[in-house]
């Protein structure tokens, strides 16, 4: 490995290259409980303070090749349906705004990629969430992304459609940012639609706030935990880097996706589409 991750990673306080001692035990104890108890885990000061510099440097040299998408959305990602009241949460739209940098621009010289290669690192990721299929992404255009936002953006309420993200914040903006989430709003059998509406509404209790500092790692379980990122304010520009696992090997993002989300897409993605062109769903 080109970059020595084992320099990145404050392994004081997170011991996950020694996977048999009794601190990485109780580290991962704890990572576990967070997530049982509320879908988040928060690693504070995963990267060391004095290489954050490197990663903002690394994410400057690549922020303008971010590729810009729009949309407005509803928490579900889903159309509208007239058949609702308007006030209905599955009516409720908003602007959505992404900047997405590309996995091609983190090659093997990025520091944000090493932490992402290290075995050692998604085998903990892995054992945090109890997951049992759990494999990197094969898509050389979404495995390690970083997620460029300027003033005035931001991401409205949303549930996720995958089951879990890890993120890495490098920067934040002036102001602004904050992510907020409710955990387990809904469950797999109830849409909890009342309690959503309540937090659109902003009338509910049920709403706790993260402020994440620079280095800090975040393992989310957003599917059922309705959450957002607060807009941001300043010409700072937040960047976050988003590392990618998923439940099947050699998996890579369909065409339509990936254009939508990177603007280009690689020969893999037309290869498999084609393969798996009965089996594709998204
Ligand atoms: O940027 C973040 O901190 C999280 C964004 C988010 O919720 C998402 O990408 O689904
Ligand atoms: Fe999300």
């Amino acid at each position: 490995m080109a970059i020595d991750v084992l320099d990145l990673v404050d392994l004081d306080k997170y011991p996950i290259h020694l996977p048999t001692s009794g601190d990485f035990r109780s580290l991962l104890a704890q990572t576990q409980a967070q997530l049982n108890d509320d879908g988040c885990a928060v690693l504070r000061g995963f990267v060391r303070a004095d290489r954050i510099t490197g990663l903002v440097q690394e994410a400057n040299r690549v922020a303008d090749r971010g590729h810009r998408s729009f949309n407005r959305t509803n928490v579900y990602f889903t159309q509208d349906n007239p058949a609702y009241r308007e006030s209905h949460p599955l009516r409720r739209f908003f602007d959505r705004s992404n900047s997405f940098v590309p996995a091609d621009n983190f090659g093997p010289e990025s520091s944000i990629r090493s932490i992402y290669e290290w075995p050692l690192f998604s085998a903990f990721v892995q054992q945090a969430l109890c997951e049992d299929r759990f494999f990197r992404y094969a898509d050389p255009l979404a495995d390690v992304i970083v997620n460029v936002a300027e003033e005035g953006a931001g991401f409205p309420w949303h549930f996720d459609t995958n089951n879990f993200t890890v993120t890495l914040a490098i920067q934040n903006a002036e102001q602004g940012g904050e992510f907020e989430y409710c955990p387990n709003l809904r469950t797999p059998d109830d849409e909890n639609y009342p309690g959503v509406e309540a937090v659109l509404d902003e009338n509910s209790s049920t709403v706790k706030t993260l402020a994440l500092q620079p280095g800090d790692l975040q393992i989310f379980k957003g599917r059922y935990s309705l959450h957002r990122v607060r807009p941001l304010a300043g010409p700072r520009r937040r960047y976050v880097a988003i590392y990618s696992f998923v439940e099947e090997p050699a998996m890579v993002g369909s065409p339509e996706r990936t254009r939508q989300l990177y603007g280009r897409v690689l020969p893999v993605h037309m290869e498999r589409a084609g393969v798996r062109a009965d089996t594709l769903v998204d």
